[in-house]
């Protein structure tokens, strides 16, 4: 092999072992957990799940807690949360958010089937942006 060839396939596998490791991530954080944390540029979200069993077919209530870096409730935060089973295509399902207190928000749904779901939340807040995917399971 010349230099450059030789250069090409090591850049390639770098780019392939790259690709694996981001999947290998995103597939290790898809499992359902009653928490999910997430802090960024000073956004503390934290999603917590029903108390469990999640029931389909039920209204189902999440709590979104929003702080700013000194734990102080973040109010009106333009939140909205979509439910969905990944690899399946039995619909979104937009969650009705209200704040119930400083900070804290409601999220209810009803989901239609048993199985893995995810809920991706999108917020915008003052110029930031995030998305954040809490993972759950319906019984
Ligand atoms: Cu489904």
């Amino acid at each position: 092999m010349t230099k450059t060839v030789k250069t090409t396939v090591a850049g390639l596998l770098i780019l392939a072992a790259i690709a694996l490791g981001a999947l290998y991530i995103s597939q290790g954080s898809a499992e359902a957990s009653p928490v999910t944390r997430f802090e960024r540029d000073g956004i503390r979200v934290e999603i917590r799940s029903p108390d469990r069993p999640i029931a389909a077919l039920r209204e189902s209530r999440f709590t979104i807690t929003l702080q700013d870096a000194n734990g102080q409730p973040i109010r009106r935060a333009d939140l909205k949360m979509v439910m969905f089973m990944p690899k399946m295509y039995c619909g979104d399902f937009v969650a009705k958010i209200d704040e119930v207190a400083p900070g804290v928000y409601d999220a209810v749904g009803v989901l239609p089937m048993r199985g893995n779901w995810k809920a991706e939340l999108k917020m915008k807040i003052g110029a930031q942006a995030a998305t954040v995917a809490h993972y759950f399971k319906t019984v």
